[in-house]
């Protein structure tokens, strides 16, 4: 009997889902590569809300987290096929698609939340968004994954001369390659999580903000972390641009503005728990230098300006003359 229950309740919940779906007249299948407890998810989560509120329902959203729909390449590549519709993505893979990004991936460009709010959210941001287009792609909003810095489970870090030949992990695109090259170490890219390379060595270090280190127990795999703060990396709340084609102005226009609502939504709710985070890895035991030395990092970075060519350039350039 209790069997029957649970099968009938199992199937009530389904038709329920599905007749939701079923009802909606748009789906919007959305991939993020990481659990329901980052930042990323709860983003995503407040956008449903939005969106299915706002639509009286008749676009529904389907939340796809933990990489179930393979990691940040693959569902750019979806999105760019349509098979998925929607994700928020970290702006390092992007790059590959949308070559403009790599101007606020660059080192150090941006001091502090106020600066980057300055660029992202301002006439430069909302250009490099624009781009998205050219690959097939709609770049609805900027959200925050927030500064990296870099852990590993070798040896303190304090000056770029430590990181030399320690194998760290980047996240899958040339430029983060290139800018761990220049620093000294021997960079593997990798999609994301890695908690197991990190935990059998395969891997010595990684380089990801605070929000991530904690939200991912790193500091279980990984003794030391250098406040590097090296660079500012960006979420984006990306698109199918053939699926936002074929909407109706009006629902194209409450994407954007649900996109903004939880993206502004989302950034502060990681602003509010940095010192949090950093009180929390300090408590779980990592070895933290809060005050590397910066300058030996961009002394090693700043030639790969010379490398920057096309729209990268155009936006870098545009960025270092808005200072
Ligand atoms: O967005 O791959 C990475 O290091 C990212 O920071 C991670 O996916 C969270």
């Amino acid at each position: 009997m209790r069997k029957f229950f649970i099968v009938l309740f199992v199937v009530v919940v389904g038709i329920g889902f599905s007749a939701q779906s079923y009802a909606a007249k748009y789906i919007i299948n959305l991939g993020i590569v990481t659990t329901t407890k980052t930042f990323h998810y709860k983003a995503a989560a407040r956008f449903k809300q939005i969106v299915e509120k706002k639509s009286g329902g008749a676009i529904s959203v389907i939340i796809h987290h933990s990489g179930s729909v393979g990691d940040e390449t693959s569902i750019l590549q979806q999105l760019q096929l349509g098979v998925l519709q929607a994700g928020v993505i970290t702006a390092g893979p992007i790059d590959k698609f949308v070559p403009a990004i790599k101007a606020i991936e660059f080192p150090f460009i941006f001091k502090n939340y106020k600066d980057v709010d300055r660029i992202l959210d301002g006439k430069i941001g909302q250009a490099i968004l624009s781009q998205f287009k050219k690959a097939n792609l709609i770049g609805f909003h900027f959200l925050e994954n927030g500064f990296r810095n870099l852990t590993n489970s070798v040896r303190p870090v304090h000056t770029a001369a430590d990181v030399k030949g320690l194998k760290i992990r980047v996240m899958n695109s040339q430029f983060q390659i290139a800018i761990w090259r220049a620093i000294g170490a021997n960079p593997t890219p990798m999609p994301w999580p890695i908690y197991t390379q990190l935990s059998q060595h395969v891997i010595d270090g990684e380089e990801n903000p605070l929000a991530v280190i904690y939200q991912y127990k790193l500091y279980e795999v990984q003794k030391y972390l250098s406040l590097t703060h090296h660079v500012y990396s960006a979420l984006v709340f990306v698109g199918s641009k053939s699926f936002y084609d074929k909407l109706p102005a009006k629902y194209q226009k409450l994407l954007y503005s649900a996109a903004k609502d939880a993206s502004i939504y989302e950034r502060n709710l990681n602003r509010d728990k940095v010192k949090f985070f950093l009180s929390e890895l300090k408590k779980h035991g990592m070895i933290i230098d809060e005050h590397p030395d910066i300058n030996s990092f961009k002394l090693k970075v700043q030639k790969l300006k010379l490398q920057f060519r096309g729209d990268a350039k155009k936006y870098l350039d545009m960025i270092l003359a808005s200072k």
